[in-house]
């Protein structure tokens, strides 16, 4: 009577991802003026020694023409390391999509100073546009900068559920952070808290198309209830072996249970870039070791029994906090 009382009604759940990406090599930068051999593209080669830099001049800027408007959501200024770290006091980082203006673009941030060699984040809230532009206001300035990126909400409409009747969406990303793709992380990760325990039925996984389609080889797809070792300890639903750019492959889960989807890439220096991912499944289900837990502290067995549907919502909440 208590075993999973709300599966009767099977409901599907579609969950989307829209990671952040680094756009910036995406795109083409320019600069005002050319200082000898320190191109605008010096900003986007990876490379934290190697820089753009203006002539000095009045009002100089560095552009980057990401070739479409985009969703922009942070953006990262690494400063020259070797001297003049200063020069950058006063940039103005600008996202928008006046392409003769520069000045017409609305200001994301103002940079007040960065340390020599160091990399500043600067929150630009989803700004819309295709061109980000940094740009020193006043008389005898020079921007020089030595990377740059750029990160936006992918933009790919991929699979959007298109073949699902019933559907319905949760927005309910456990942390921003665990979707942005910094290339920092040692063992990267993806992680989707479902808010609830589902039974997944199977987990599609979209790659990117753009670039490094092998990047994902060796991805497992964890399901389960633990954030032990951030979930990366729950059961093993699949392990992505390789997969081409841009295609979406399916991965039977077989009814497993869990809050937690996890995408991990064991070892170390790799990285996880994801289009997209759904999981489909039935559920809420109401775990029963839940259940329990929670009947032991106020009802008894053959009361909740009776209760049941009315103290559901309750038992909903309780399971979606952390416990
Ligand atoms: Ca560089």
């Amino acid at each position: 009577m208590l075993d999973e009382p709300n599966t009767k009604s099977s409901v599907f759940s579609v969950v989307h991802s829209r990671p952040l990406l680094n756009a910036a090599g995406w795109g083409t930068a320019s600069q005002s003026t050319l200082y000898y051999d320190w191109y605008a593209q010096n900003a986007l080669d990876g490379r934290p020694t190697t820089c753009s830099h203006t002539q000095s001049q009045s009002n100089p800027w560095w552009k980057l023409d990401l070739l479409k408007v985009y969703s922009v959501n942070r953006v990262v200024i690494t400063n020259r390391p070797d001297c003049c770290n200063e020069r950058i006091n006063g940039a103005e980082i600008r996202v928008g999509s006046d392409s003769s203006n520069v000045f017409g673009n609305p200001i994301c941030a103002v940079i007040s100073s960065i340390p020599a060699g160091a990399s500043y984040s600067y929150s630009s809230n989803r700004m819309e546009g295709r061109y980000v532009i940094v740009v020193i206001p006043g008389n005898s300035r020079i921007v020089s900068l030595c990377e740059v990126k750029v990160y936006v909400v992918y933009p790919g409409n991929l699979a959007a559920g298109g073949s699902v009747t019933q559907s319905s969406t949760i927005n309910s990303w456990f942390a921003e952070q665990a979707i942005d793709f910094n290339p920092g992380f040692t063992h990267p990760e993806w992680r989707l808290d479902l808010r609830h325990i589902y039974r997944v039925s199977k987990v599609v996984v979209t790659n990117r198309r753009d670039c490094c389609p092998e990047r994902i080889n060796g991805a497992q797809i964890r399901i389960g209830n633990s954030l032990e070792n951030n979930g990366n300890n729950n059961p093993i639903c699949a392990v992505i072996s390789s997969m081409p750019a841009g295609v979406s492959s399916t991965y039977t889960c077989n009814e497993m249970e869990g809050r937690y989807v996890n995408l991990i890439i064991p070892g170390d220096t790799r990285f996880l870039t994801v289009c997209e991912v759904e999981v489909y499944g039935e559920g809420p289900c109401l775990k029963q070791t839940f259940m329990k837990l929670k009947l032991k502290s106020s009802w008894s067995l053959s009361e909740a029994a009776i209760e049941f549907p009315n103290e559901r919502p309750q038992l909903e909440n309780y399971i979606a906090q952390d416990h």
